[in-house]
């Protein structure tokens, strides 16, 4: 098959924007919105495909095929340029692989963390060309925000983007839901926070405290070299953070340290920085991992 032209009957912007927040928490301080829209057009070329971008480095996000359905396996591949255009080759690995992928529904009752390595070892082709795929089945119709992660020469960045999904079923409307206890599978999950209320630009302290059957769950495991992966996602789509769980009373610049030791067993609390760049509704996933099999906790927080 000869390679996709790149020409575009499509229209794309980049809009970039600086969240203003210079805590290390923030992966890199700069976090991006690819939007992009696109046009019926008269190409006889089948081979046009729809692509996103977004500001330097450059993450293009390509999905074939091109019309993105319900049921139907999707391949997302990320090409990762510099300012020259040029692939950059030097992905540093964080927390186990070379590209995090999240990705979330509109309506939040989906949620999905994925790899390149998830299906089948990272090429030396993919490397030089820096493309990455992931594949995926969207099991429902509507708007998904598909965000990644990222570090080049030991730099974080973030980016994302958000795509439309054809086909049945439709997913829900969003359903607002700010309690502070829930249960996920076997395990009833507390979140608490300090301060109580949150507010955009202020560091907020999440304590996740894990209970099964009644008892504190002490034996939780790290999932991919982290005590938990959270993706804060805000209800518009316009802000997207993958951060780091921590142990209690770890200090949050911990979470950057590339080779931190963690524990083989912890728990019952782990503790989460935040600072959301700005007031409005978020859904804040949590992984955590316990008897070798992820659990995806989720909470809704209204920031003012
Ligand atoms: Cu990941």
């Amino acid at each position: 098959m000869k390679m996709p032209r790149l020409i575009v009957p499509f229209v794309f912007l980049a809009v970039c924007y600086f969240t203003g927040s210079a805590v290390a928490a923030q992966a890199a301080g700069i976090d991006a919105k690819a939007l992009y829209a696109h046009h019926a057009h008269d190409s006889e070329d089948t081979n046009d495909m729809p692509f996103m971008k977004s500001e330097s480095p450059v993450v293009t996000l390509k999905p074939v095929p091109a019309m993105i359905a319900t049921g139907v396996p999707e391949t997302l591949t990320f090409s990762i340029t510099g300012d020259d255009g040029k692939p950059l080759e030097d992905l540093s690995i964080t927390h186990e692989r070379l590209l995090h992928v999240v990705i979330a529904s509109k309506d939040f009752t989906i949620f999905s963390h994925i790899h390149p390595e998830d299906s089948g070892p990272v090429t030396p082709a993919m490397k030089k060309a820096a493309q990455y795929p992931v594949k995926y089945v969207f099991p429902k119709a509507g708007s998904y925000i598909v965000g990644i992660d990222f570090a080049v020469k030991d730099n974080p960045y973030s980016r994302h983007f958000e795509i439309d999904v054809s086909g049945a079923p439709k997913m829900g409307a969003l359903k607002t839901d700010f309690s502070r206890q829930k249960k996920f599978g076997v395990y009833d999950v507390t979140l608490s926070s300090a301060p109580e209320a949150v507010s955009a630009g202020k560091e907020v302290l999440f304590s996740y405290r894990v209970m099964k059957d009644g008892t504190p769950v002490t034996d939780l495991e790290p999932y991919l070299s982290a005590y938990m992966h959270a993706a804060i996602i805000s209800t518009d789509f316009k802000y997207f953070m993958h951060e780091h769980g921590l142990a209690p009373g770890m200090a949050e610049h911990m979470d950057h340290m590339m080779h931190m030791n963690l524990p083989e067993k912890f728990g019952p609390v782990i503790e989460l920085h935040v600072t959301f760049p700005a007031r409005g509704t978020y859904e804040i996933f949590g992984e955590i991992k316990h008897h070798d099999k992820v659990i995806v906790t989720s909470f809704m927080v209204e920031v003012r």
